[in-house]
């Protein structure tokens, strides 16, 4: 039997009638805001005819995807790379961020900042001074008012010098973004080389800490590099180590699997040039596979009571589907099931930091404006200190990108050569043709 609502219930029903849809918008509204905008994409190509080179290739291109995010900073949803503008792309990056800013004061205050996750810091507005004049502004991600990427296409020094073919300069896309974080200021750049090579970097820059302008502390950066080389589902990671013995003339380079071909993480030594190597299943003209290199470049290497700096360089095996997948912090925790890092699709994470001495050059107090009693009207801003590492192709080329090689000679004129050398059109001996595969150096490390 039906019974009719009494009246205060039926209050409440048309009060919660009235209050849920508002407030489930409400909720929407701010769902929505904490959901990073989609991403963007910008391309670039670098033209042989741009710095000499006769070489019948056109150039390279990049084709890059990047976004913001919340606890992300500026970071990478996808990379790809033409080695010739006749070809297709080649997938090289799925996702690459820096996964924490971890910047331990260690004199006597022991602050221990976590400045990406514990933070929401957002990215700095860029302007037209921060382009300056090799830069464009990239137009505001979706929802924001204004711009915070910053595109250069830039000349980035020699790219090689022979006694042979002259000179070439080499050329980059950059992209960056400064994270303002409170008193500091990160930059997070990403430069894609014309070469294929990728530069990962974290500028440290901004004001010192208020209260300890002096302390010293460590800004390191812990990145996360999803790479996808190819198609990423069958790469493998290896561990590249120079072993050099002093009392011998002798020393030994070896590739061995990263951590047995397992997940985890181990040690940089300065002595050995450790390096991760990513393989594909893909071959290059000379049959040699494509390949790319995690080089680090570091002055030093952070140590800290953490257990997420205890390694310099881990691998991992790809779940994008876990929820704490992205973080750091986690990462011993990731890697401790030991999945298997061959023919698989695999995550390179590494660290790079800088040590941050407090210097005259970082600013003054007393100078500025004393924005309250005892404040120290500190003026000025530490200058730019940069760590990071890159990511650099092996045999994804078969030969010096952007050399000016001879074209290879018409069939017939092939098939009358009877040994010798044979000269090009234009004269230079022995220019012809590429070395035969078998005279290229054996590789040792099998
Ligand atoms: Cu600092």
């Amino acid at each position: 039997m039906k019974t009719r609502p009494s009246r205060p219930a039926l209050f409440l029903t048309v009060l919660v009638l009235a209050i849920v849809p508002s407030s489930a918008r409400a909720q929407r509204r701010f769902r929505e805001r904490l959901v990073d905008p989609p991403a963007q994409e910008v391309t670039s190509e670098f033209l042989v005819s741009e710095s000499g080179g006769v070489e019948p290739r056109r150039g390279t291109a990049w084709k890059v995807h990047f976004a913001r995010g919340l606890h992300r900073g500026l970071y990478i949803t996808g990379a790809w790379f033409k080695r010739d503008l006749a070809e297709d792309w080649i997938k090289i990056l799925n996702d690459a961020r820096i996964a924490e800013l971890f910047v331990p004061y260690h004199q006597h205050s022991y602050t221990r900042f976590y400045d990406l996750t514990g933070f929401s810091f957002p990215l700095a507005e860029v302007k037209a001074e921060d382009a300056g004049p090799f830069g464009t502004l990239l137009p505001p991600f979706q929802g924001d008012t204004y711009p915070t990427v910053v595109k250069e296409v830039r000349d980035r020094g020699l790219a090689w010098k022979d006694y042979a073919h002259g000179v070439r300069r080499g050329r980059e896309l950059v992209l960056w973004s400064g994270l303002q974080a409170g008193n500091y200021m990160y930059i997070m750049s990403y430069a894609f080389h014309d070469d294929g090579t990728i530069a990962f970097r974290l500028g440290a820059t901004g004001q010192n800490l208020p209260s300890q302008r002096q302390e010293a502390h460590v800004h390191s950066a812990h990145w996360r590099v999803d790479i996808d080389l190819v198609d990423g589902r069958k790469n493998s990671a290896m561990l590249m180590r120079h072993v050099e013995d002093p009392a011998s003339l002798g020393a030994e380079d070896l590739k061995e699997p990263f951590h047995g071909g397992l997940e985890g993480g181990v040690d940089w030594d300065p002595k050995e040039f450790t390096m991760i190597r990513v393989e594909s299943e893909r071959t290059n003209e000379r049959g040699e596979a494509m390949a790319y290199d995690l080089m680090p470049i570091r002055s030093g290497t952070p140590r800290h009571n953490e257990a997420f700096t205890h390694h310099d360089l881990w691998v991992s095996r790809s779940h994008p589907e876990r929820p704490l997948e992205y973080l750091f912090v986690n990462l011993p925790e990731i890697v401790k099931d030991e999945e298997v890092i061959e023919q698989t699709d695999i995550v390179l994470w590494c660290n790079a930091a800088v040590h941050h001495e407090p210097r005259n050059e970082d600013g003054k107090p007393n100078s500025g404006r004393r924005l309250w009693p005892g404040d120290d009207a500190w003026e000025g801003s530490a200058l730019v200190m940069w760590s990071g590492f890159d990511l650099r192709p092996r045999n994804l080329f078969d030969r010096t990108p952007f050399y000016p090689y001879s074209p290879p000679p018409p069939p017939r004129q092939a098939a009358n050569r009877r040994g010798g050398v044979a000269a090009d059109e234009a004269g230079r001996p022995g220019a012809a043709a590429e070395p035969p595969a078998d005279r290229s150096p054996p590789d040792r490390r099998k």
